[in-house]
């Protein structure tokens, strides 16, 4: 069945779903992004989601021309129109159509699409006997040049390390900054467990502040972890209790190698096994309803 695309305050057939050649997201990566998932007819944390989006959008300068409220009401009807209970949402915007040059002033209006389609799941295997995972060559872009905390169509530096992590046949790819601290992975951030204490890179390493990540923190605390946020190497990593990643796509998944070293006992741990339960629990309850 043809998916039905919001495009420019339309839903088209995705047949119709067209931008142009000369729209600066394509042209210059140009623009903002957030990836959202529905679960059970509701849109998880979807204000959170659309609080970033402009976030991004404002430091970068790019004027969304709708209000929050009419995001979260185009992304609502994108996925109700799709007849979708559980999906993957993609919301994009980007600078517009301009001309051939950098100047953002040349592209008068904001392009806006939303599509609203299925994920691709990690396979069943890898949720329930964890990640092997590897530290990329590739640095995580400077906060002080391209700021990871910008959700940016400017993806670059993640492809380059998806692509490491593709040759060495690994579930995901990690990267450190450029003094060496571990940031997040191509897609997802990391935590590591020691005992009853949660730890993941501060947002100022050059992370995302993922929607998951902040879910997964609250539901720590209220399961009596401690959870802090401070920079720590590899080493850190290789020999923690437990090992994780946070994301839209991957949840809460268990990372049990890293580099080849076995984390803890090397199977998923029980804290890991805990938040893991706990979220999907979560994400089924809360959310903005679709339907109603
Ligand atoms: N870091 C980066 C670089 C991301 O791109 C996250 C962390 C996790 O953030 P959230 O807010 O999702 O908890 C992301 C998000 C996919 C896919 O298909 C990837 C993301 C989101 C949705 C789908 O690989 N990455």
């Amino acid at each position: 069945m043809s998916k039905l695309i919001y495009l420019d305050g339309e839903l088209v057939p995705e047949e119709q779903a067209k931008v142009s050649v000369f729209d600066h997201g394509l042209l210059y990566g140009d623009g903002v992004f957030e990836g959202i998932r529905a679960y059970n007819g509701r849109i998880f944390r979807l204000d959170q989601h659309i609080d970033r989006l402009y976030r991004s959008a404002h430091a970068i300068m790019l004027n969304i021309g709708m209000t929050k409220e009419e995001m979260a009401a185009a992304v609502v009807k994108t996925v109700r129109a799709n007849e979708l209970r559980d999906a993957y949402i993609r919301l994009v915007v980007t600078r517009g159509v301009g001309d051939l040059g950098l100047d953002p002033r040349q592209c008068p209006k904001a392009t806006v699409f939303i599509i609203a389609a299925t994920i691709k799941l990690y396979p069943e295997e890898m949720c329930r006997n964890g990640l092997q995972i590897i530290t990329c060559s590739t640095r995580r872009n400077m906060p002080d040049a391209v700021d990871p905390a910008l959700k940016s169509l400017n993806y670059l530096n993640n492809i380059m390390a998806k692509i490491e992590t593709i040759r060495a046949n690994a579930g995901e790819g990690l990267l450190l900054n450029n003094e060496g601290y571990v940031t997040e992975c191509t897609g997802d951030n990391i935590f590591i467990v020691n005992g009853k204490r949660l730890i993941t890179p501060p947002v100022s390493a050059g992370v995302l502040e993922g929607v998951t990540r902040d879910c997964v923190m609250e539901l720590a605390r209220v399961a009596g972890l401690e959870v802090e946020e401070g920079l720590f190497r590899l080493t850190a990593v290789y020999n923690a209790h437990e090992c994780f990643l946070t994301g839209t796509a991957a949840e809460v998944i268990s990372v049990t190698e890293v580099d080849g070293r076995a984390i803890g006992s090397g199977t998923p741990g029980p804290a890991t096994g805990m938040l893991q339960q706990r979220f999907a629990d979560y994400v089924r309850q809360e959310g903005t309803p679709v339907y109603s």
